[in-house]
């Protein structure tokens, strides 16, 4: 956008003056972001009104991305790149000696997801708005985002993260599309003239659902869609009525209720507590949403509703919002007295489901007295969904008892929220191929049996915006002095730099540029956490939620191995390497809480012993986020993305390492099979067992870790490190990581993530990126092929599919 400086330099200067009571030179750098956050809000909020009377005028469809999480990472440089100001904006702040860098980082940077699921939705709202399409990304406004990360004598202590206690300089509320959500209670039925019934819920608690929208700017475009993040208050601070009836308790209760309700984000990832919590904040979200559609698609239809499906798409992020399809059916039946079969056929057409794991641990079941007690009307619904579905499997299929209880809805006193979302959804994606392969031949194959139509592919995407253009201004701007520009909303375009991988020129500029970012890496760490680590080595870097299935053992284990290595022979012609760690843990999973222990007592290890020559480092960056991501991803040589095969069921960061010009070390696992199939096996390092290797291996149940520990020396000698007091003073401390690769922990199996198993094949795969490494030339070859091929991996091709083929939607374009 072509703003005019001096005009934008006054507004500036300006509002420091206004908000501050300061002349600019004075100000402080946080009283200097707030200013410059006011002064590009003008010129967004110019356009996100436009975006809005557009998508009014027009009855366009919108689809809203209902998810519990979106982890946006910091608005500000992200707005100012897409408004395309980013130029205009640092020569003003030049001219006046004020520091960009130093103003980006005094953003909170709002934490509110936990990982993958939640940065996927800031992805594809980045996208959405790019593409022209009109969205809403609909959630919570927590007052606690994801726990911030202190490492204290190597383990992980969590601190809250009060990201609004400077204010919300994003956020606008908008109170005057308040609804009010209720829960609990007793629900009567009502015998109407007609003979039919109505349903009241009485007796409830209830509280008021308070919008506040968030700003997402479409790349330099007008369109300016919503971020909706619902804030819970109280009725009445104080309820007159219910105080007047002597009800005091329940006045005290609801504002309580209000409280506690939007607190904070539940920070365990891929893994189901069965918190009433929890299932408070999924209805209270979800509920107050479609309300808030139904009003407003009211205001402008009418209660002509068989058009619903052509004016809204509700996308269900995981199983955590599937409540909707029954508070849609409630809305539809209950509030608009339509007949149930039409209102099925409408809910079905608006609905779409994702599933984003196959981890058992994350399946989503509520107990039928808590689910039934919290929302007493939804789960006559649900129960009225479940007849229905099983009537269907019988005189359809012929459904036996046995394949009633498999697929049943409700069951062993359970709500099975995914099989929900599946019959009430038209489609049911899962996040890439082999995922959804895997969904549709395993996990959900009774389904896949019964709607083979609703299954299909999206493998997943990552915005070039924020993950090159924002995270890595200088790469960014040689591909564009290289190629042209065009693959800021057209990422294929980077395969025009593939004749640039046998360019010298090109080479020497794109590797200097890697050796800058891995330099100002290393002078964060030194400033932040004091530990030098040498730009010179191979920066090989693991960030991701800590689990099991992740693998964050089988990389440490690997570099004690190394360590071993050194040890017997300190001649050993290793291309130095820093061994980069960044990982949250769910603050109750213990095991991960002790890997993350392990991790840091390795790096004392490691570090301390001079006799190694500094040929090994360890880092466990503490506190890993987007902002942390942002700086780490683009110093990266290789990107380790290790789970045990058919776990993960895409991976996101592997493609932003990818698209940063690093190389992959993966098994066949998620999205890193596509990754294989865009670069080439030349560019990447797979090991491992494949996904049908891990699961027939686990059918069988027969593999015996022992035979690896007696065969493998090296194996053994660091799995004996782990017992005999190598590690910590405490030889006990890593006992439980030990057995549980050995002997099985507490009755699971041993070595269920075949760490052991992998673990020959990951130190060779090692081993040859060592020595490829050492073929300076060779390597960049491979790192820029790595970038050119990375095209497929923008979440704009993401999104246009989900668009196409699941939502229905168009292009609005915006004019001024
Ligand atoms: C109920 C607790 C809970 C919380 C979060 C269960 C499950 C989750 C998410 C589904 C976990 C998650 O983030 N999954 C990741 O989703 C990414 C986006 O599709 C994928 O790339 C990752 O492979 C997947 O682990």
């Amino acid at each position: 956008m072509k703003i005019d400086k001096e005009v934008f330099k006054t507004q500036l200067i300006e509002n420091v003056k206004t908000l501050s009571r300061k002349k600019i030179e004075n100000a402080t750098p946080e009283q200097l972001y707030e200013a410059l956050v006011f002064t590009i809000r003008d010129y967004v909020t110019d356009k996100w009104l436009r975006t809005h009377e557009v998508y009014d005028s027009t009855g366009a469809k919108v689809v809203c991305y209902l998810s519990m999480e979106f982890l946006m990472g910091r608005f500000l440089g992200n707005a100012i790149l897409n408004m395309t100001m980013t130029d205009e904006v640092q020569e003003v702040l030049k001219e006046l000696n004020i520091d960009y860098n130093q103003l980006e980082e005094t953003e909170h940077d709002p934490g509110l997801g936990n990982g993958g699921l939640g940065r996927l939705a800031a992805c594809f709202l980045d996208s959405l708005s790019t593409l022209e399409l009109p969205a809403y990304g609909c959630g919570i406004r927590y007052h606690y985002g994801i726990f911030e990360q202190k490492i204290e004598n190597g383990y992980q202590v969590e601190k809250p993260d009060n990201w609004l206690e400077n204010g919300d300089m994003w956020g606008v509320k908008r109170p005057e599309y308040s609804v009010e959500v209720k829960f609990g209670g007793n629900v009567r039925a009502v015998r109407q003239p007609d003979g039919q019934y109505n349903f009241v819920q009485e007796n409830y608690q209830s509280v008021i659902a308070v919008p506040y929208d968030y700003p997402v700017v479409g790349y330099n475009n007008n369109t300016v869609n919503t971020l909706r993040l619902w804030d819970a208050e109280a009725k009445n601070k104080f309820d007159l009525k219910s105080f007047n009836e002597g009800n005091y308790s329940k006045a005290v209760e609801e504002e309580n209720l209000a409280k506690t309700l939007t607190e904070v984000l539940y920070p365990a990832d891929e893994h189901y507590a069965g918190k009433e919590l929890r299932l408070r904040q999924q209805y209270f979200f979800v509920s107050a949403t479609l309300q808030r559609v139904i009003n407003k698609f009211k205001d402008m239809y009418g209660d002509n509703f068989d058009i619903l499906p052509d004016k809204y798409a509700f996308q269900l992020n995981d199983t955590h919002p599937s409540i909707a399809v029954a508070e849609l059916m409630r809305i539809l039946v209950d509030e608009n007295s339509l007949p149930w079969d039409k209102a099925w056929e409408i809910t079905k057409k608006c609905c779409a489901y994702t599933n984003h794991t196959i981890m058992s641990e994350a399946l989503e079941k509520w107990p039928i007295e808590l689910f039934s007690r919290l929302l007493p009307r939804i789960y006559m619904i649900v129960e009225e969904i479940n007849k229905r579905f099983c009537e269907y499997l019988i005189n359809k299929y012929n459904a036996g008892p046995e394949k009633i209880r498999k697929m049943a809805v409700i069951a062993d006193g359970q709500i099975r929220m995914a099989f929900l979302a599946i019959v009430g959804s038209h489609s049911v994606n899962g996040v890439a191929a082999l995922h959804t392969e895997i969904l549709k031949n395993q996990e959900l194959k009774d389904f896949y049996e019964v709607f083979p139509e609703r299954f299909n592919n999206k493998t997943n995407g990552i915005t070039q915006r924020r993950w090159l253009g924002h995270a890595n201004p200088r790469l960014a701007k040689l591909i564009t002095d290289t190629i042209g520009d065009k693959w800021y909303t057209d990422l294929t375009e980077l395969k025009k730099l593939m004749p640039y991988a046998k360019d010298k020129d090109f080479i020497k500029k794109f590797m200097d540029i890697k050796q800058k970012n891995k330099e100002e890496l290393s002078d964060y760490f030194k400033a932040t956490m004091g530990i030098e680590i040498d730009p010179n080595s191979i920066y090989d870097i693991q960030v991701k939620r800590l689990h099991e299935y992740k693998r964050q053992l089988l990389n440490i284990l690997h570099v004690l191995s190394l360590y071993n290595k050194l040890k017997v022979n300190p001649g050993l012609d290793i291309t130095p390497r820093t061994f980069i760690f960044g990982a949250k843990s769910a603050a109750g999973y213990r095991r991960a809480k002790l890997i993350i222990k392990l991790i840091n007592s390795v790096a004392d290890l490691v570090n301390n012993d001079e006799s190694i020559e500094g040929k090994l480092k360890v880092v466990f960056a503490e506190n890993y986020r987007v902002s942390l991501a942002e700086k780490l991803i683009p110093a990266a040589d290789i990107s380790e993305q290790i789970s045990t095969a058919s776990k993960e069921a895409s991976g996101t960061g592997n493609m932003k390492f990818m698209l940063n010009g690093a190389l992959t070390m993966g098994t066949l696992d998620g999205a890193n099979v596509e990754i294989l199939e865009e670069v080439g096996k030349d560019n990447i390092f797979i090991f491992g067992m494949t996904a049908d290797e891990v699961i027939a291996e686990y059918a069988a149940n027969n593999y015996n870790p022992w035979d690896i520990y007696n065969m493998n020396s090296d194996v053994r000698g660091v799995l004996n490190m782990l017992i005999n007091g190598t590690l910590d003073e405490n030889p006990e401390l890593f006992r439980e990581i030990y057995d549980s690769l050995l002997n099985g922990y507490n009755g699971s199996r041993p070595d269920e993530y075949f760490v052991l198993k992998d673990f020959a094949s990951y130190a060779q795969a090692q081993e040859r990126a060592d020595k490829l490494y050492k073929d300076k030339e060779k390597w960049a070859q491979c790192a820029i092929i790595n970038t050119a091929c990375s095209g497929k991996f923008s979440s704009d091709r993401t999104i246009k599919e989900y668009a196409e083929e699941i939502w229905n939607l168009k292009p609005v374009h915006i004019d001024m």
